[in-house]
């Protein structure tokens, strides 16, 4: 039997946000489970297509699922309405099933506002999803009150059956990584942190996390490694949360010489010295904190209450190992006013992240909050009729207002911004001789994206030159190692700037360590013709002659020889 597990595209269009279009990890896991045990899965993303509709439409004509599964957040239910709408229109007797954080906390709106909805799937997905279609292909219906972990009609009524236990131990689970390529992994399921806006330990159980074993998880990496992934985002909610096992899952990660580059999510409470040093080794080049506010009383309010000196130290400890440390922060919380938010600016001049992600608080069922406002009678399942992808805190308190709350985002990005130059100079790198390959990786890498990333055309502050930042950290990277990039970073910005010797010094000094690079040569031969060397640019170009866009330079180069 065929089935489709389809990843629905968002309310609100995001343009080239890849974070918009990348499937769950659950639908790989749920996907590998199902093909293991002989169905036919194919993987659906319609948040990658210009139509999805229309695309949807041909390939259910064309392939027929017998059951179509929708991973559901809030933000994609009204795309996984349309498409489960047009799956019963194509094929009537098509199962359809929600599964996801949305289908968990609001079935009994899912079942009234969609008459198509067969079956929801709440919490941890794999062995529910295989029952249920093990049912569906043998007939065997009638015994769905068996399955544990659905929801279901019967009549006018909706039918929740007994609640499944989660699987111990997430090793049983066969790998996705043999199934499906992806670039986004889970280590463990659940977090020990009971944040009030967030809405994982409803949903994974509080206080109960689970794990792959170091190795599962190493394998599933050089899986994906042998078939050409070499950058990964790490999902767990805390994935520093066992030392012992991630620097576990890092001494694999080199011994087998893996070699990849990885960003994680973490807390600032479950970082030391020792296992940002096997990240950093195993390839971590970013982790993503939740520091939430600069004001204790708001950190409080949202259930994280860490304390100042603790987000300090680890923001502090984690760019000195070489890994970019990027800060979340949210604005809009409950007691939130403009001295709070000061005290975020505060303490983003003191944390001197290189990343900072600043949000407004807004909430989901399933999470502390939404219960409060629920109990206090102001939001219902109706409110989930509109057409919203969440709701803003702000909104149901008397203290906030729209106008305050767009000034205290703007207050924020402006801190950062607006001192990301001294920040990225203040980098203080621990004096270790194992990690100078990495220190120079990690300070070339900033530079690039100061010269050609994201800070290199910066639309909120702009008060200092990103060049010039770029040119610092190029060269403090060379007093580390010899770093390919940065030798490639120093020849295209002078290349830039028309400044072609101090170009060429850089770019031959890089040269001989690495002859065969493509970006060094054709960064030397485009300087040189700049200098009207076309001999020598033709000796660059020449080594790559066989690649199109590099034909055109040696056409130019042997005109202007000929003449
Ligand atoms: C990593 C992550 C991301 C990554 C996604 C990476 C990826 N491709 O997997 C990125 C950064 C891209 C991301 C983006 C967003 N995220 Co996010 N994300 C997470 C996070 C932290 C972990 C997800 C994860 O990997 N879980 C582990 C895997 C194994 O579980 P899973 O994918 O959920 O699947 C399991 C079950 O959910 C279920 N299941 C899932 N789908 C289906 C489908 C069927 C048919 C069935 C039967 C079962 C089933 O079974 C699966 C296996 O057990 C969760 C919080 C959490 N801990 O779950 C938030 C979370 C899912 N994200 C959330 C949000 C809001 C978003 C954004 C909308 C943010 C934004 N404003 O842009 C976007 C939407 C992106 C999109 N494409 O749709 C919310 C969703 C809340 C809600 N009720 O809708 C969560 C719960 C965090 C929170 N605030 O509480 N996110
Ligand atoms: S916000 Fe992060 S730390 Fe807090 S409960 Fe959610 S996943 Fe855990």
């Amino acid at each position: 039997m065929k089935i489709f597990l389809v990843n629905p595209y968002l309310l609100d269009f995001r343009p080239d946000e890849y974070d918009a279009f990348s499937v769950p990890t659950g639908l790989y896991y749920i996907g590998a489970l199902l093909k293991k045990d002989g169905f036919d899965v194919e993987i659906v993303n319609l948040a990658l297509q210009k139509k999805p509709l229309i695309y949807f439409r041909d390939r259910l004509k064309k392939e027929k699922p017998g059951i179509v599964g929708f991973s559901v957040l809030n933000a994609n239910r009204f795309a996984a309405f349309e498409a489960a709408t047009e799956a019963k229109k194509q094929i009537t007797d098509v199962k359809i099933v929600f599964g996801g954080p949305c289908a968990t906390f609001l079935p009994n709106h899912l079942f009234k506002v969609l008459p198509e909805l067969d079956y929801i799937i709440a919490g941890e997905g794999e062995f529910t999803f295989l029952e249920l279609a093990r049912q569906i292909k043998s007939g065997r219906i009638d015994l769905q009150e068996t399955i544990k972990g659905i929801f279901y009609r019967k009549g006018n009524q909706i039918v929740k059956t007994e609640d499944r236990e989660l699987i111990p131990d997430l090793d049983i689970l066969p790998n996705p990584a043999q199934f499906f390529d992806f670039q986004h992994l889970s280590l463990s399921r659940g977090c020990p942190g009971h944040c009030n806006f967030c809405g994982s330990p409803k949903f994974w159980g509080k206080g109960n996390v689970r794990f792959h074993s170091a190795c599962w998880f190493v394998d599933q990496i050089e899986i994906l490694y042998k078939k050409g992934v070499t950058h990964f985002y790490i999902s767990d909610d805390t994935f520093t949360m066992d030392t012992k096992r991630v620097i576990e899952v890092c001494k694999k990660i080199i011994a087998r010489k893996i070699d990849i580059t990885f960003a994680a999510i973490s807390r600032v409470d479950f970082i030391n010295k020792d296992i940002l040093f096997f990240m950093r080794k195993a390839g971590c080049i970013q982790i993503s904190f939740g520091v939430e506010s600069g004001a204790l009383k708001i950190r409080k309010n949202l259930g994280k209450p860490v304390t100042r000196e603790r987000i300090i130290k680890t923001f502090q400890m984690t760019s000195s190992y070489g890994i970019l440390p990027r800060a979340y922060f949210i604005y809009g919380s409950p007691d939130e006013n403009m001295e709070t938010i000061q005290a975020s600016c505060d303490l983003i001049s003191e944390i001197k992240p290189l990343s900072a992600i600043f949000y407004m608080l807004v909430i989901f069922p399933g999470t502390e909050f939404y219960h409060r406002l629920e109990r206090r009678g102001l939001v219902s399942d109706e409110i989930w009729q509109e057409k919203i992808e969440d709701i803003p805190w702000f909104e149901f308190d008397p203290d906030l207002c729209f106008e305050d709350i767009k000034k205290f985002g703007e207050k924020l990005r402006k801190a950062f911004f607006k001192n990301l130059d001294k920040f990225a100079l203040d980098i203080n790198l621990v004096d270790n001789s194992e990690l100078d390959t990495e220190h120079a990786k990690f300070l070339a890498r900033l530079g690039m994206t100061f010269s050609h990333g994201e800070y290199a055309d910066n639309k909120y502050v702009k008060n200092w030159e990103s060049s010039t930042i770029a040119e610092k950290l190029f060269t403090k990277a060379l007093t580390y190692n010899n770093d390919i990039d940065a030798y490639f970073g120093l020849g295209m910005l002078f290349q830039k700037k028309g400044q072609f010797a101090k170009a060429i010094f850089f770019l031959e000094k890089g040269l001989d360590c690495f002859p065969d690079s493509f970006d060094l040569n054709i960064c030397m031969g485009v300087t040189l013709m700049n200098t009207k060397d076309f001999n020598k640019a033709l000796n660059c170009f020449n080594k790559f002659k066989e690649i199109p866009d590099v034909q055109q330079y040696i056409k130019i180069c042997n005109q202007k020889i000929n003449k």
